[in-house]
């Protein structure tokens, strides 16, 4: 597939997927959903082992593109549930689940579905001018793309009400520090820190990592027993491949691991 609404590109075992809609600040159309479906496909088939999410221009992401929603009179009705059927719920669970670590560096606002988006990823930076916007209830609808989900998970149910039934701009920094996101840096920083951690993943042991990022999305639905099962099982299969063996032998030898990400 050819890519008009997104850049992308595989260097080694780094994928790099670049929201290119600057003029909509990134805003979804179905071209671009069916694009960034295509490109974790790739990501995933092509063995990465790190995904770096960026936008282009000003913006991180705008959520929905308003223009392709005709409600002027007369106008049928869309059906909202499609759209997320279709293309906002299965890219939210991809992200999710690909495994191994997905970077998110918010270089811009990020709304509406952008911002859920965003906070589908594992390790979310921002610039310092970014922001996020539960835009949703300016237009009359409820946060979706997993927004409901996260958000009381990340900030607890008062700030996520807020965030929520207000609709207002959460800086960067207070994002960082209510703990939404992972760390916020001076704009000039944020795609060299995006690069240093990219870099540093794409060596890194990827199974132990895929697993533990499953195992922590995991725990904010089970109980501490089925937890403690979930850990057991997934090391006792880590236990078997090569990157423990190899993080072990290298502490003993005393020098840097080698990790081949199984
Ligand atoms: O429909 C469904 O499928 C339901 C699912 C919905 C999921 C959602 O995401 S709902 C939320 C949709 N998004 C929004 O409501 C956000 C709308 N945008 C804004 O509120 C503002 O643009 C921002 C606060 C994000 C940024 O404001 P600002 O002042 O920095 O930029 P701007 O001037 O508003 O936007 C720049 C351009 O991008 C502008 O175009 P123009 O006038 O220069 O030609 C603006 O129209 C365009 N743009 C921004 N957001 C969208 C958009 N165009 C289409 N859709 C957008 N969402």
């Amino acid at each position: 597939m050819n890519y008009q609404h997104i850049l992308y590109s595989l260097t080694g075992t780094i994928a790099r997927v670049t929201l290119n809609r600057p003029e909509k600040l990134n805003a979804f159309n179905t071209a671009m959903h069916l694009e960034l479906g295509d490109a974790l496909v790739r990501t995933r088939a092509a063995n990465a082992r790190v995904l770096l999410l960026s936008g282009a221009g000003r913006g991180f992401c705008a959520g929905q593109d308003l223009d392709e929603r005709d409600l002027s009179p007369g106008a049928p009705a869309p059906d909202l549930g499609h759209g997320l059927e279709t293309h906002y719920n299965p890219l939210v669970l991809s992200l999710r689940s690909l495994p191994m670590p997905v970077i998110c560096a918010v270089n811009g606002v990020a709304a509406g579905a952008g911002a859920s988006v965003a906070l589908a990823c594992d390790i979310v930076l921002a610039a310092r001018s970014a922001s996020f916007i539960q835009a949703f209830c300016k237009l009359g609808l409820v946060p979706d793309a997993g927004s409901t989900h996260y958000l009381p998970r990340l900030v607890g149910t008062a700030r996520a009400m807020g965030l929520s039934l207000l609709g207002d701009k959460l800086p960067a920094e207070q994002a960082e520090r209510w703990g939404l996101i992972w760390k916020c840096l001076p704009d000039d920083e944020l795609m060299a820190e995006a690069e240093r951690l990219a870099a540093h993943f794409s060596t890194a042991p990827t199974k132990g990592l895929a697993r533990t990022k499953q195992a922590i999305y995991a725990s904010a639905d089970n109980t501490l027993e089925q937890q403690l099962d979930l850990e057991c099982a997934y090391q006792r299969d880590i236990g078997l491949g090569h990157d423990y063996r190899e993080g072990v032998n290298a502490f003993k030898d005393k020098r840097p691991a080698r990790f081949s990400g199984d």
